[in-house]
């Protein structure tokens, strides 16, 4: 179905709802193709809100019958919702609509999944259940009824009775309708329990589809420690008797925090050894965390509208990373989640798709979960705390529980819990959310007698979305570092308040070597010229963790763009200082494999384009490899001890000690591989007991050229699960080499597994495609050309899907004229595409632009 013409909504036109929604009952009939729903809806006018005519959300709704107060009403309907002429006093709205779950592949709204029935209303989907006003600031008390042939009938809240085939349950919390959720069909429960520090004893389930029962209970220990967590660190506890967790194989992105009734991708939970890696685990932990914590941060304090997304989601990752630095290696968390930051939201912010973390308006709010409001989001949390110091952190958010528990509200009324704790102005902070792109921040250094000046420029370059950028408060986290190694001053916030700004370090005896933005304290770019050598020195000495990695990266970073545009040898300097570090064990190994990690092939174009040049992905490629070969050079004496010392003999853990032994001692698996022709690989292949330690050696020996008998292998050992198949197909096209990648993609999509019509498939196929950097940017276009067929063939039946995945072309523009005419004319084909969906036109529309 067409979508109805696009309309743009700004934040400033927002007015609220003319009427207070007070209770709402539900009534499914379940049937594949015929699902009946009624409702019983009551409606008050609402004092406060301007006049307006009636108007209720709903889409692809078939429209039974309509009555106000027991009595028929003529409705006028419009493809995207209906009105009618209603009393001025309350009345209680009754509909009765059928619905197609069957028919729905856009996973929005209620569909189906392998037989079972589910749904997924954030943002906009709940009006394709029901008539209703569909927007996050009408909050209500839901009662639902299901008629289904299934053994279980979830949705939100308590259930209230439950007899074959028929479940009624009742949630206590008002809420909007996005958190709305139903799942019905033959599942099993893996139980367990949880009892509140205050004494409430809440059962929980994790629901899954016969057969993975056995991939259950990481997911189960991740929910009651998050739950513990939340009320040890924020003082939250959980609200209901219940909570569920259901997995679901098609769904368009990881989970969703429904109250009461999580529904999660099944990638996103569902986890063990042998099928999981480290990295799954890790991610799962995260994301249990991340949608459990949305039960305070997002549903008793919800949105007052789309544009406030960030007050949720940004809060949210926010806290969910906070958790994770608990539960594993804080510092090893903080350059894992700057690598994210760097890799996809700065790109962001350097392309046509940037906007400021609150948008001013939009076409498709789909369109805007991204890293900006999401990661960016989470950075303007950790600065606040940074800013205002972790106690009146803590008291200002505890003041924003009290003060909006039951409300939906703006980031106006979360920056005014800081500034009613602490007495500060945050105007000039509120910046960070209205203005889009990354500041940089240029540093200039002066010496003399026994004092040091650190003088400090922000420039935020003027773009579409920010035309006349103003300066922004920024918290410069700073130390210095003595010549002999020790630290002459620890860490200082600098408050960089305007565009110049200098601050000095009084009483030094000799000239220090500084630390700046320790921890990544603020979301920019830094430009520092600073020699080699004191860079190396920070390498060996700083004793922040975070920015003694980022000397290395740096280090890293300026070599190999000399080495992309000079065509240098790789520095030894670097190559030096990294053998120190990788070969001191007194280090955490997890931290060792972060130093000897390379930046990414489209981390290096940002970088490059970011300093000037226009990024050629085969010189990318082919200098990452040459670095590569030195660093294995460099180590050759002692890779085979780093690998044989970080063999776990343990029984397998997930746990952070483990998971950082493997991660490293495969990190040394890939340098070895450079010289062995894959031996080692294979023997761990062969030996392998977990998916961590088999997915690294298959990566291994494709790598090599020798993955062709591994490659069958695992796919004959793993045909029958769905989810290690999804890293079958990934696997290959993400370590094709870059001539083959797009052939491999292609010949891929012929597999009779390749079922494109799910999220999770056709992601590991096209989305690893546009990971493969040199592969998808090859010269020929035929990367670009196998996507957009694609997208074209996905459009009409999962919008949402085919609109994240055009992401992959927003960075056209840093690229040279060939390349960005042959993206052009991609981008073009598809947006010709009759019928196109409008999720997909307003990405498109604003990638062009540029
Ligand atoms: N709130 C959901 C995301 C919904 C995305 C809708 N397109 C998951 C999360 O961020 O927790
Ligand atoms: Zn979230």
């Amino acid at each position: 179905m067409r979508d109805a013409a696009p309309q743009t909504i700004y934040l400033e036109d927002y007015t609220a709802f003319g009427w207070q929604v007070e209770s709402v009952a539900l009534h499914f009939t379940l049937d594949p193709h015929q699902t009946r729903v009624r409702s019983r809806i009551t409606f008050t006018p609402n004092p406060q809100a301007p006049a307006q005519p009636f108007f209720l959300h709903g889409e692809a709704l078939k429209l039974i019958s309509a009555k106000i107060d027991d009595q028929n009403v003529d409705v006028t309907l419009k493809p995207e919702g209906l009105t009618c002429p209603v009393p001025d006093v309350p009345f209680v709205w009754e509909t009765e609509v059928e619905i197609d779950p069957a028919g729905n592949t856009a996973l929005e709204g209620l569909y189906m999944s392998n037989g079972m029935y589910c749904t997924q209303c954030e943002a906009e989907g709940f009006r394709k259940i029901t008539y209703y006003p569909d927007r996050p600031d009408v909050m209500s008390v839901f009662t639902v009824t299901i008629d289904g042939p299934h053994p279980v009938l979830l949705s939100n809240g308590n259930p209230v009775s439950t007899t074959e085939h028929h479940a009624e349950w009742h949630d206590p919390w008002p809420k909007p309708a996005y958190l709305f959720a139903l799942v019905a069909g033959d599942l099993i429960a893996h139980e367990g329990q949880f009892t509140t520090r205050s004494g409430r004893d809440v059962a929980l389930n994790l629901y899954v589809r016969p057969g993975d029962e056995a991939k259950c209970a990481f997911g189960m220990q991740a929910l009651k420690d998050s739950m513990k967590w939340d009320e040890d660190v924020y003082g939250r506890e959980y609200d209901l008797d219940l909570f569920n967790i259901v997995a679901v194989d098609d769904f368009n992105m990881g989970a969703m925090e429904n109250k009461g009734l999580n529904i999660f991708n099944s990638s996103a939970v569902l986890a063990s050894q042998a099928t999981s890696t480290d990295t799954n685990f890790e991610r799962i932990e995260a994301i249990i965390a991340h949608e459990y914590f949305h039960n305070w941060t997002g549903n008793r304090i919800t949105c007052r509208d789309w544009f406030q997304l960030c007050l949720k989601e940004g809060l949210t990752v926010f806290r969910d990373s906070q958790f994770t630095s608990d539960m594993r290696s804080e510092p090893v968390k903080r350059i894992e989640d700057v690598i994210d930051l760097r890799g996809r939201q700065f790109a962001e912010d350097q392309g046509p798709l940037a906007h400021p973390v609150r948008p001013e308006s939009f076409q498709e709010i789909n369109n805007f979960y991204t890293a900006t409001v999401y990661e960016k989001g989470a950075e303007l949390i950790r600065m606040l705390k940074t800013l205002v110091g972790d106690q009146a952190y803590s008291d200002a958010v505890a003041l924003y529980f009290d003060r909006h528990d039951g409300q939906a509200c703006t980031i106006e009324d979360w920056l005014r819990v800081f500034e009613d704790t602490t007495g500060r102005d945050l105007s000039q902070f509120k910046r960070w959310y209205s203005q889009a792109g990354t500041p940089r921040v240029s540093v200039f250094e002066a010496w003399s007698g026994s004092t040091y000046t650190l003088t400090f420029r922000q420039d935020l370059a003027p773009s579409a979305a920010t035309p006349k950028p103003l300066p922004q408060v920024i918290p410069i986290a700073t130390g210095l570092i003595g010549p002999d190694g020790t630290e002459v001053a620890p860490t200082r916030i600098l408050e960089m308040t305007e565009t110049t700004q200098s601050f000095t370090f009084e009483g030094l005896d000799a000239r220090p070597i500084p630390s700046i933005l320790r921890g990544f304290s603020a979301p920019v770019v830094l430009d520092h010229d600073m020699s080699e050598g004191a860079r190396a020195h920070l390498l060996a000495h700083d004793t922040d963790s975070f920015n003694r990695w980022e000397a290395g990266r740096t280090l890293a970073r300026n070599t190999l763009i000399d080495m992309m545009t000079k065509g240098t040898r790789p520095n030894p300097a670097y190559l030096d200082g990294i053998r120190a570090v990788v070969m001191d064990d007194t280090l955490d190994p997890a931290y060792r494999r972060l130093m000897l990690a390379l930046p990414g092939e489209a981390n290096m174009a940002t970088a490059l384009f970011d300093a000037g040049h226009v990024p050629e992905p085969d010189i990318i490629h082919a200098a990452l490899e040459m670095m590569r070969d030195a660093m294995a050079k460099k180590l050759a004496d002692v890779l085979p001890a780093l690998y044989g010392a970080n063999q776990v003999t343990d029984a397998y853990q997930p746990n952070a000690q483990q998971s950082g032994q493997r991660a490293f001692g495969n990190a040394v698996l890939s340098l070895l591989t450079r010289s062995d022709d894959g031996a080692q690989a294979q023997a761990q292949y062969n030996s392998a007991d977990n998916m961590t330690q088999q997915l690294a050696a298959l990566a291994n020996l494709i790598r090599a050229g020798r993955g062709d008998k591994a490659v069958k292998a695992f796919e004959a050992q793993w045909k029958d699960d769905r989810l290690v198949m999804d890293k079958w197909f990934g696997l290959q096209v993400i370590e094709a080499d870059p001539e083959e990648a797009h052939e491999i993609a292609a010949a891929l999509t012929g597999h009779p597994d390749f079922n494109w019509k799910n999220p999770n498939r056709f992601r590991a196929v096209f989305g690893s495609l546009a990971m493969n950097h040199a592969g998808f940017h090859h010269a020929s276009g035929a990367g670009y050309r196998l996507l957009a067929d694609w997208l074209i063939k996905l459009d009409p039946v999962n919008p949402q899907t085919t609109a994240r995945m055009c992401s992959a072309f927003q960075t056209w523009k840093r690229y040279d004229a060939d390349r960005q005419s042959l993206i052009k004319a991609e981008v073009a084909r598809i947006l010709d595409t009759p019928g196109l969906s409008r999720d997909t036109t307003e990405m498109l529309t604003r990638i062009a632009s540029a």
